[in-house]
């Protein structure tokens, strides 16, 4: 699979835009070849009962429909249950692009996996993937966002809102109590969804933001599954004096660390 050296590099003009928006989209990160594996693993781990998954890995970020089906299920660690995703050139490509975005002390965060599934794939709220993290630090990461099928708008491609990276974390709440995801406030969310910029993609393209920068992914109205595959890569937190007012978090998230 991965060749250790990376194909995919950032032109001057790249770093810059993605410094100016907050986001960048490239149309390949890896070979289709590598893209067909992906795909196998992937529908092998969503395939999988929850059984498969530690406490917390398996989890529905919008409630089931009335049917009862997923209507937003996400993998964390999907490494932990396929390690051949630690040896893709896409992981090797994603590295070195966070590098140059992010400085040569980037190191891997976590990865994930977000399911649409076709015709009733819920919408991902538009949020700050910061205001999930811990309220004692300031992060500096980005997520490599990469859809293993051709992905339109219409299916639930990612969205941004420009230049939101610059702001603090903005304020959310639980999108609702059962299931697992944030959302912007509601008048926050209405003013992004008037700025957002969609980025449709190929299959192996990729998305890459900063933790800042505000986003969404609309319902998957398509006939065919949306497979999100998403690398993190991040420097050292920095610690703050006083933590961050991240009221919207369950209390159990960090609790131990804050004892
Ligand atoms: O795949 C999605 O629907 C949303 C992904 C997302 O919010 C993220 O990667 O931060």
């Amino acid at each position: 699979m991965s060749t250790a050296e990376a194909t995919v590099s950032l032109n001057a003009d790249q770093i810059a835009a993605f410094h100016r928006d907050g986001f960048l989209s490239l149309p390949a990160l890896t070979s289709p070849d590598e893209v067909a594996l992906l795909r196998e693993v992937y529908d092998r781990l969503f395939a999988s009962t929850g059984d498969t998954f530690r406490a917390g890995d398996h989890l529905g970020l919008a409630t089931p429909d009335e049917d009862g089906r997923e209507t937003l299920p996400q993998i964390l660690n999907p490494e932990t249950y396929a390690p051949e995703l630690l040896d893709t050139q896409a992981r090797v490509n994603a590295l070195a692009v966070a590098g140059q975005l992010l400085g040569p002390d980037v190191t891997r965060a976590g990865d994930h996996a977000i399911m649409k599934p076709a015709g009733h794939g819920a919408p991902t709220p538009w949020h700050q993937d910061e205001a999930y993290w811990h309220p004692g630090y300031d992060h500096q990461a980005v997520s490599f966002w990469m859809p293993l099928q051709d992905t339109t708008v219409e299916m639930g491609c990612m969205q941004f809102v420009p230049g939101s990276h610059a702001l603090d974390v903005r304020p959310h709440r639980l999108a609702n109590p059962d299931a697992h995801a944030l959302e912007l406030e509601p008048a926050e969310a209405e003013a992004a969804d008037g700025r957002a910029v969609a980025c449709p993609l190929p299959a192996g393209g990729v998305t890459i933001h900063h933790c800042r920068t505000v986003h969404y992914a609309g319902p998957n109205r398509s006939g065919v599954p949306r497979r999100a595959y998403i690398m993190g890569f991040q420097v050292a937190p920095t610690p703050v004096e006083t933590p961050h007012d991240y009221y919207w978090q369950r209390p159990e998230w960090y609790a131990s660390e804050q004892a």
